[in-house]
């Protein structure tokens, strides 16, 4: 494992070398646009912890009181704009004939910054998910009318279509970052702690089968050690530089 803070010659390289590229995002690309990361000032609100919020007991226990903070989110959210690193990803989907991103983010913001079509991981603060028939339905009315929402074809309470701790997460899209991460020939992991599990094997996988896969972030996180190299800095100054050099490269052959 190395760390650089610079865009190295050999990191281009061995991006630049990769025919399918993936990147994995966490909530720290997302910081720059003012969103809140989990595990820094997410941490409370209203004095509860996010991970007691984020529960099925206490959606359970307080349909109103879960809607109201994922409402605050939302309306937060809907006001902010993709920044520098979102925009460098949209360029790479173009540069590159085989690439997915992966994001555990749930925030849109990859969708808004133009990336086409982003494996989510942990769902959408943009749908919700009938309590009853288990139907999704976009939720991008902002701010709500009615809270909680309710579900327009049978009138029961709708939750939050987000993946929250003691979920699996959904079959197919985790289906798909499995088969992506142990195909590709790089791998950028940008903004996540990798701390949560199981979405933070996927670097893993990506190592295990061969692939390059290098980190940004802004600190050494729980894979620091096992991957490739390190490039510490925040997404939205690094990203977009060593973006650029990698697409100078692959256009150049
Ligand atoms: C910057 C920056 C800048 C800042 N530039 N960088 C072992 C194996 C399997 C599971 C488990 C296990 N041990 C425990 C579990 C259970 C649990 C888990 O992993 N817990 C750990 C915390 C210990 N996992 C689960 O429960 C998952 N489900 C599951 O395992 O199901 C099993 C099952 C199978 C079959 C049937 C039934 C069950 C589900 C996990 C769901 C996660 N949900 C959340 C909430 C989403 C909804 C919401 O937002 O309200 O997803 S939690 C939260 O964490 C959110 C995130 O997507 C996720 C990851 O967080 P992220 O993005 O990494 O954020 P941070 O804050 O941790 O890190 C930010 C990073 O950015 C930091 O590194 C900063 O340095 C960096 N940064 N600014 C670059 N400018």
């Amino acid at each position: 494992m190395g760390t650089t803070t610079e865009v190295t010659q050999e990191l281009v390289e061995r991006l630049a070398a990769a025919s399918d590229l993936v990147v994995f995002t966490g909530s720290g690309i997302s910081a720059e646009s003012g969103i809140p990361t989990y595990r820094g000032n997410l941490a409370l609100w209203a004095g509860f912890r996010a991970e007691e919020l984020s529960s099925v007991a206490a959606f359970e226990r307080d349909p109103g009181q879960v809607w109201t903070w994922y409402e605050e989110r939302r309306q937060q959210i809907a006001k902010a704009e993709p920044n520098p690193a979102h925009r460098a990803i949209v360029d790479l989907e173009r540069a590159f004939k085989g690439f997915h991103l992966i994001t555990q983010n749930i925030d849109g913001l990859h969708q808004k910054a133009g990336s086409k079509d982003p494996i989510e991981l942990h769902g959408s603060i943009w749908r919700g998910r009938c309590t009853r028939e288990h139907i999704i339905v976009d939720l991008t009315e902002c701010p709500l009318t009615t809270l909680p929402p309710v579900c327009g074809r049978c009138g029961a309470v709708l939750r939050p279509d987000v993946v929250w701790f003691g979920e699996a997460l959904p079959h197919g899209p985790f289906e798909a970052a499995n088969l992506a991460a142990a195909f590709c020939g790089a791998m950028i992991v940008v903004g996540t702690s990798a701390q949560v599990m199981p979405a933070a094997s996927l670097p893993l996988v990506a190592k295990q089968n061969g692939a390059f896969v290098v980190e940004v972030n802004t600190e050494h996180t729980a894979i620091s050690t096992l991957i490739d190299e390190t490039l510490l800095g925040a997404a939205g100054g690094v990203l977009p530089g060593l973006v650029e050099k990698v697409i100078r490269r692959v256009e150049s052959r």
